[in-house]
């Protein structure tokens, strides 16, 4: 069967989600194409050209985000906010204009809010979860005529009703098609400071209280063995030389003998790749994993600090200590390795006290490549426990408000400290500034 797959993002991240369905069509013998919107000028023309031309069976369309902050200079606080649902629309209008083909939905964006996507676009079919396996095997159904309404995660309407099936996980990753990278234009992803990203695992055994990964992919980590990460390394270095390669895993060092032996097996073949990762967590970063990282090809990484408050940490369930975050502080600083470090200001309990421990002991080092801070905690499903604390402050009502982009923030933190808080970062050298909570303390 023909399948476009629409990758929907239009902010600037890898289309891993994409390429790995990508990957599991042609494994299973369709002939595919993508669409790559966060490179057209004209959406609407270069889509309708590219069915026209084509002529697909299917539409799978992959929502990434669902709304999205970028750093700009002109809004207040310096972050504008979008809603890129809208996009998906005119992606989903457009392919029900001039095409009969299935249209399927996907990806991170739409596995929380399933129901909410179909009202949202008037469309009457996605598939949630890891698409690796459900994918190809809806092709499958839909080409031989057979139910595709019983595929594990599915979503669809029946009788005027929604109706949900559950979702099944991916068990043996190893048994997967390799992303299908080849079909996107990874050339045009540099020049957008873009690198391909892969990832190593599925599963996360932390129970951080914003978090949802762990309740949406299991607290039992289901591991690529390092030869396949490897090989998929290998694999994606072959088409494009990319300058990096990202893991896009929820921590890449979570559990860190998997990431040790992903590092070891590059070594082991020799190959001269830069990796980097937008997520590490201070554990077990030690200067032995640093020379580890550094000597298999490591160029970039983000720890994960978020807090360096003792009683924040422990509010937010982290699984890490202010000890922990020193040792990884200062491991990396004695290495080499290129280093950010993220924050995460706003959770319930947080107050000015509690952000200036954590600033405090951030700023005892010297932060290579920036720090990162997030004010307000963004509420994107009912499986982060901090929904509990957002109603019972009145910062929801209703589970409903989760697809319209809903934050929240502690009530210990006064507007005008607020206010004072975001105008310091912004002008102190090597931070960044991302604010969610904008209408909680907008100014305007
Ligand atoms: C890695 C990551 C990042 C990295 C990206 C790095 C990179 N090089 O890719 C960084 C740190 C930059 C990042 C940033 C942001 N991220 Co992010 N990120 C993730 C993360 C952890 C993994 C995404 C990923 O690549 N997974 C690996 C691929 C293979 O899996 P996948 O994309 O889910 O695709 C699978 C399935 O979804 C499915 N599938 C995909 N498409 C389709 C299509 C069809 C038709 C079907 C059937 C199936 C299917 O099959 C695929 C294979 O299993 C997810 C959380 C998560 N665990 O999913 C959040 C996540 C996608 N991010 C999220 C957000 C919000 C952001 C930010 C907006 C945060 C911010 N700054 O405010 C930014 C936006 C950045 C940007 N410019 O786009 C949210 C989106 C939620 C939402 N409702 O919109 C997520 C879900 C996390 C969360 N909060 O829960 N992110």
């Amino acid at each position: 069967m023909k399948v476009l797959i629409i990758s929907a993002n239009t902010l600037p991240s890898a289309p891993s989600g994409p390429a790995y369905i990508a990957g599991a069509a042609l494994a299973a013998g369709h002939s595919v194409e993508v669409f790559e919107a966060i490179f057209a000028q004209d959406l609407t023309s270069e889509l309708e050209r590219q069915i026209t031309d084509f002529d697909p069976a299917v539409v799978a369309i992959s929502i990434r985000l669902v709304h999205g902050f970028v750093i700009d200079e002109g809004a207040e606080f310096g972050t504008k906010h979008l809603d890129l649902r809208v996009r998906v629309k005119e992606i989903a209008n457009c392919v029900r204009r001039i095409s009969d083909a299935h249209i399927v939905l996907g990806g991170p964006g739409f596995n929380y809010y399933g129901p909410e996507w179909l009202e949202y676009l008037n469309l009457d079919y996605g598939i949630r979860g890891e698409g690796e396996v459900s994918f190809p095997l809806y092709m499958k159904r839909l080409k031989a005529g057979e139910d595709i309404h019983s595929i594990p995660g599915c979503v669809y309407r029946y009788a005027g009703q929604i109706e949900e099936v559950p979702r099944e996980s991916v068990e043996n990753l190893d048994a997967t098609a390799l992303p299908a990278y080849e079909l996107f234009n990874l050339d045009k992803y540099y020049e957008h400071g873009i690198s391909p990203a892969i990832v190593t695992k599925r599963g996360c055994a932390f129970r951080c209280t914003y978090c949802p990964y762990a309740t949406l992919e299991g607290n039992r980590y289901r591991l690529k063995s390092p030869k396949r990460v490897v090989d998929e390394i290998e694999y994606v270095y072959s088409l494009e030389r990319p300058k990096m390669l990202m893991f896009c895993d929820n921590n890449f060092n979570a559990p860190i003998e998997h990431a040790k032996a992903i590092c070891e097996e590059i070594i082991d073949r020799k190959l001269n790749v830069t990796w980097g990762t937008g997520t590490i967590i201070p554990l077990g970063i030690t200067d032995d994993v640093c020379r580890l990282f550094k000597d298999s090809g490591c160029g970039y990484l983000s720890l994960s600090v978020e807090s360096a408050s003792a009683g924040m940490l422990k509010q937010m369930q982290r699984g890490y200590t202010v000890e922990n975050i020193k040792q990884a502080l200062k491991s990396l600083s004695r290495s080499d390795i290129p280093f950010g470090v993220s924050l995460m200001f706003g959770m319930p309990g947080e107050t000015p006290e509690t952000i200036s421990e954590t600033l405090d002991l951030i700023d005892t080092f010297e932060i290579p490549q920036g720090t990162w801070v997030t004010i307000g905690i963004c509420l994107w499903t009912s499986h982060q426990k901090v929904l509990e604390d957002a109603r019972a402050d009145g910062q929801l009502e209703d589970n409903k408000e989760l697809f319209n982009g809903a934050t929240y923030v502690s009530p210990q933190l006064p507007k005008n400290y607020m206010v004072e808080l975001i105008e310091s970062l912004r002008t102190k050298q090597n931070y960044t500034v991302q604010v969610n909570k904008l209408h909680a303390i907008s100014t305007r």
